[in-house]
Order: structure tokens, then sequence, then C-alpha cells
């Protein structure tokens, strides 16, 4: 038995087939983590979002915003952008189950037997574990409730930039979601600037990669995280876990085995 986390599927289900035989994934003994963004990009957003479906016991996953985007789509909050690739979904007899399963799913996962925290984006500098947990539970709560499309319509924009716990309404969950999804780089204070997509090295000196502002996670809990293709760290760096290495954009898919450290990767087969 052994868990694995896996870095951005988004689509690339021969990669994951790939990776799959790579880690010799038994689905009766082993449990899968993903970092988010399983859908789109890749041409087998369908084939993977199944594929999860029907391994559910054995998969945690947490929300990146490829797969909040799909969701929107799908309750017709949010057009279809010309790069998007996950028509197969949308257009399959099963996109309500698929959908209605993938808005199930949290957005931050930490499990105290790993002693690990896993989300899309990474961990918001200005919160610890228990407040970020908390915020999380916050959209989760929406995109169960009876008024998830109206939610869903409010989600997209870069504002407000700057976490302030008196923020209320869809502006607030927009922040929790920018943050746990889309976070990249921001200024010295905590105003995330989601614009910035390059690489660590050309990153504004007025700007700074999330996780080199001080963190207020313990440091020995291991951070598990993906989105950001670009960032290209050791894995492990220090605590963190960036587990996306850039399936979608033709190099690899990563797994990291968590019983024991060892990462995995396959070359990109789309
Ligand atoms: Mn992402």
């Amino acid at each position: 038995m052994a868990t694995y986390a896996l870095g951005d599927v988004q689509g690339c289900y021969q990669s994951l087939r790939s990776l799959f035989s790579e880690i010799q994934f038994n689905p009766k003994q082993d449990y899968l983590w993903l970092v988010g963004d399983v859908v789109n990009r890749g041409l087998g957003s369908l084939a993977v979002l199944n594929t999860l479906y029907h391994l559910q016991d054995r998969v945690t996953l947490v929300l990146g915003n490829h797969d909040l985007h799909l969701l929107a789509v799908f309750a017709e909050t949010a057009p279809l952008n010309p790069e998007d690739t996950f028509m197969d979904v949308l257009e399959h007899d099963n996109a309500n189950l698929l959908c209605t399963w993938l808005k199930e799913q949290p957005l931050l996962h930490y499990d105290s037997q790993f002693n690990a925290l896993m989300t899309h984006a990474g961990l918001y500098p200005l919160w610890d574990l228990n407040t970020a947990q908390g915020l999380a539970q916050e959209v989760e709560t929406l995109l169960r409730s009876d008024t998830y499309t109206s939610f869903l319509s409010s989600l997209y924009g870069n504002e407000p930039s700057l976490w302030n716990a008196q923020l209320t309404g869809y502006d607030r969950a927009r922040f929790i979601v920018n943050a746990l999804t889309r976070m990249r780089v921001m200024h010295s204070n905590g105003q995330l600037e989601l614009e910035y997509k390059g690489n660590l090295d050309n990153c504004p000196e007025d700007l700074f990669p999330w996780f080199k502002l001080p963190s207020l996670l313990e440091s020995n809990t291991r951070l598990i995280f993906g989105h950001w293709a670009q960032c290209v760290l050791p894995i492990p760096y220090q605590n963190l876990y960036q587990l996306d290495t850039g399936c979608a954009w033709g190099q690899r898919l990563t797994a990291l085995r968590l019983d024991d450290g060892k990462v995995f990767s396959v070359h990109s087969e789309g």
C-alpha cells in the first residue's frame, strides 16, 4: 500500500496511464492525491476525469483553477475560452455526473499522518494551517450550496488582491479561491499579483514567489502543490513539493510517494 501525490495532469490521459505504469499503481491497494488542474490543455480531459471518478474511493483531489473553470463553463456562468480543451467532458452524457462529483472536491487537504498539506497553488503567507483550512471550507460550502452557480459566476477577477479578514461575500470567496488556486507571486505585504506567469529568474524585483515570504506553516509540515510549471524547484525544496512539471507543455508528469518521499516522473505523452 502506498500513497502517491500527482502533479497537474491537465487532461493528459496518456501521460497519466504512463505514470500509473511507472509507479505500478494498484487501485486495490494504493491511494492517489492530485494537486488539481486534472483537466484542460491536454486532449483527454474526459478520460482523466472518468478514471478519477471510477477510482474515487482511492482519490484525494484538491481543485485547481482549470477544474473550477470547467465547472463554471458547465454551469454556463463562464464562456469557453478558445484554448480550452474540455469539450469532450461538456458534450458527454456523463457530464453532469462528472461535474457534480468534481464540484464536491475540496480546495485543501491536510493529512496528519503524513503531516502534509496539499492545495493547488500553495499556502498564502498570511494564513496558518488552521486559517487556510477554515477558509477553504467556506468556499467548499459555497460550491455545495444550492446557489453555487451564482458563486461560480462571481469567481472571475483579480480583486480584492490583499487579504483582509473583514472581507465578506463573494469578494471574500474570490480572494480565497485566487490564493488557493491561482497564486504565484505577490508584493511583500501579501498583495497578490496574478498577471505574472513567468519563471523565477524573470520575476520583477518588487514581486516575490509566495513561498519566499515568511511562512506560518510549521517547517516540518510538507506542503504539496502544483500550478506553476515555470517555477522549477528541486523536489523537495525545504518542505515544499512543487509537483507541476509541465505535462501540459510537453514536459513531464510527476508523482511523489508520500510514504518514503521517492519521486517518479514520465515524459509527457499528451
Ligand atoms: Mn493551475
